[in-house]
């Protein structure tokens, strides 16, 4: 059993250290959750990535609860019998009597119970009515009435202050849950947020300030090889070459190879997401495109799980035409690999003009007719239950983006979560953000924002915003964001047209982008990751456990404030191989010709190496002690 805690993140790119000493032998910590186990959005992806930190600090006295459901059981939990006595006849309790509370023993431990989100939050509130001797924390991932009010057409952070927040979450029918989340919040001995700007949320919506703020970490994978990522990409990308080979069929007439892949995914939150402005930025582009008779081809991905009734006819025909494309060239080039063969043999060479014979013809005409198409390709891979009221098929419709010849963006709604089994498009998650150019995520209302996060680790450039946890965490780690492919939309203190025209500029100039600067992009994009792993982000958590802990049993534990936890802390340099204006970052290289810088035979290794030495040297100091990250929220100008 682990007695203390002591956190080295030395290998971490100059990031600080954090050594910290707490004597855990005593205590037992549950982590509660509705999506434990139980995919639901991102409040999973905090709780399975961090899993593994809180194991190693916890071992086996960290135990996560989470709903019921048979099919996640069924897949991802080991059933096993648990070793604490005091657990077990806790658990044994439960088992002959219900789920009741139950947990006398003769020496109980010490429990820390940390509750995230609204719906887990009652066990918090009956934890302090009945005054069960339990540290609790609770972490909010969204507040409730923000996300309802920001859906609506309300003007949220210039407003944070006025609402009247128990008349807004009657209005909406949402007082019970609102209810609920506020008194966990208000009566949790530690209550902690995702990022800064959740926090002020929280302050006015929830009345309570956040104590500590909890930034959402990954686990990042490093490859022994340097480049890696970059071959992932390739190999990715080709898969979703072929796919895009199957949904164009017939209609193939642009250069996949000129070709970039952006992308938006998440819940289905069609404004708060930003699928608005992201729709309306890509018509914006295609007509830029189209005017300067640009030779790229942008196809923007969609994937946003919504009402379906399984995939539609013509999609599944598209991959089911390529792959009988595919089958007929196979078996084309082994009859002719064979003739050849045989002339070969015999001492010959052979007549190319008779290699191809009548059948051979036959079978390639009718491959090829098989590609013929009267309609457009369509826009949505699904049979969508509410297809007349959809957001993005009536924002679409209203646009005219219709994956037409002339059209340099297309556009494909995948309303489903991705998976490696998808007939249609064989790719988990990550394997398709590895195959992307670029993630957009112009959110409006995004307490982290896990998308751009895991695109960063993976090396791939993101947009998101300055009303998004992420992008303001990234803006205060980093001198030049976008020179790193992390590119943050003013959301906050522009309209929405203005911020339109920002985002239609981004994607202009990075279509713009030679293959050689994408390729530097990414690998500056990637160096960021040790900034979003949970071996640095980690030490939030253990500090909020820690406070609970003292806070609830004062005569056993003592928490003091980690000098990291009130500084400002690391901020990554500009690269040095950038030229100092965001404007200019875009060509990181002095221009060559076309060919030349489409050629990815280059130093990267050199190049990388120069940027490795910049973020070494010269790190702005943490400064000790101080206000916690300070925020200030917009006055004028943020119209919604
Ligand atoms: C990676 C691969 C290169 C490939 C490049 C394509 O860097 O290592 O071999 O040429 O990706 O980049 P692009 O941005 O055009 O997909
Ligand atoms: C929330 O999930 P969402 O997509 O509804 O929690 C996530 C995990 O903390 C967070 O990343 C996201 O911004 C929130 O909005």
């Amino acid at each position: 059993m682990p007695l203390a805690r002591s956190l080295s993140i030395t290998s971490l790119s100059g990031l600080e250290e954090w050594d910290e000493e707490f004597d855990l032998e005593d205590a037992v910590l549950f982590e509660i959750a509705w999506e434990v186990a139980n995919k639901v959005g991102g409040i999973y992806t905090v709780i399975q990535t961090k899993a593994r930190l809180t194991a190693e600090e916890w071992g086996e006295n960290y135990f996560l609860v989470g709903p019921y459901v048979e099919s996640n059981v069924r897949t991802q939990v080991e059933l096993i019998e648990p070793t604490n006595p005091a657990l077990k006849r806790a658990i044994d309790k439960m088992n002959s009597s219900g789920c009741k509370y139950a947990a006398q023993c003769e020496e109980p431990p010490h429990i820390l119970a940390h509750f995230h989100e609204w719906l887990a939050g009652l066990g918090l509130a009956l934890c302090r009515q009945r005054q069960l001797p339990v540290a609790t924390i609770f972490t909010t991932h969204a507040t409730l009435l923000g996300r309802y009010l920001c859906a609506g057409s309300v003007d949220f952070y210039n407003n944070l202050a006025d609402f009247n927040v128990d008349k807004e979450a009657g209005d909406r029918q949402i007082y019970h849950r609102y209810c609920l989340e506020r008194t966990a919040a208000r009566c949790a001995h530690v209550f902690t947020t995702v990022s800064q700007i959740t926090a002020v949320e929280a302050e006015h919506l929830l009345k309570r300030k956040p104590d500590i703020i909890t930034p959402n970490g990954l686990n990042v994978k490093k490859f022994s090889a340097m480049h890696e990522f970059q071959n992932l990409h390739a190999q990715s990308k080709n898969r979703i070459q072929e796919f895009i080979r199957g949904h164009f069929y017939g209609h193939l007439d642009f250069n996949l190879d000129k070709c970039l892949f952006l992308f938006i995914a998440g819940r289905y939150e069609f404004s708060n997401k930003g699928a608005d402005i992201f729709l309306e930025a890509l018509a914006r582009l295609n007509y830029l495109l189209r005017v300067n008779h640009s030779d790229v081809t942008v196809v923007a991905f969609f994937i946003m799980p919504a009402r379906t009734n399984n995939f539609n006819v013509e999609t599944l025909k598209g991959q089911a035409v390529r792959k009988q494309l595919w089958d007929t060239a196979q078996t084309v080039k082994e009859r002719f690999g064979k003739k050849l063969y045989e002339s070969l043999l015999v001492g010959q060479l052979p007549d190319v003009s008779k290699m191809l014979d009548k059948d051979d013809f036959t079978m390639m005409k009718r491959a090829i007719f098989a590609t013929q198409r009267q309609c457009q390709p369509p826009i949505c891979t699904h049979n969508m239950l509410e297809d007349s009221n959809d957001p993005i098929l009536t924002c679409i419709r209203r646009i005219g983006l219709f994956n037409s010849s002339a059209d340099r963006v297309k556009v494909i709604f995948h309303p489903e979560f991705l998976s490696s089994t998808s007939p249609l498009l064989p790719m988990d998650y990550e394997e398709f953000v590895r195959g992307c150019h670029l993630g957009v995520f112009p959110s409006y209302y995004e307490p982290w924002g896990y998308t751009p996060a895991e695109c960063t680790v993976m090396g791939i450039p993101s947009i998101s915003t300055n009303l998004s946890g992420f992008g303001c965490f990234m803006e205060e780690h980093i001198a030049d964001p976008s020179a790193y492919g992390i590119y943050i939309l003013d959301r906050r203190y522009r309209g929405v047209d203005e911020s339109c025209n920002q985002l239609t500029s981004y994607l202009f100039q990075f279509c713009q982008q030679s293959r050689r600067a994408r390729i530097i992009q990414r690998n500056r994009t990637e160096r960021l990751s040790d900034l979003l792993d949970w071996r640095y982000l980690g030490r939030y958590y253990i500090s909020a456990r820690h406070m609970a802990l003292a806070k609830a049993f004062p005569d056993t534990y003592f928490y003091q404030p980690h000098d990291s936890e009130t500084a400002q802390g690391f901020r990554y340099p500009r690269p040095a191989s950038v030229p100092p204006s965001p404007s200019l970052s875009r060509h990181s290289s002095p221009r060559q010709s076309e060919a030349e810088e489409d050629d990815d035979r280059y130093d990267e290794d050199a190049e990388a190496e120069k940027d490795r030495l910049n973020i070494r040297q010269p790190l702005t100091l943490p400064s000790k002690k101080g206000p916690a990250l300070p925020y200030t929220l917009p006055g004028a100008n943020g119209e919604k």
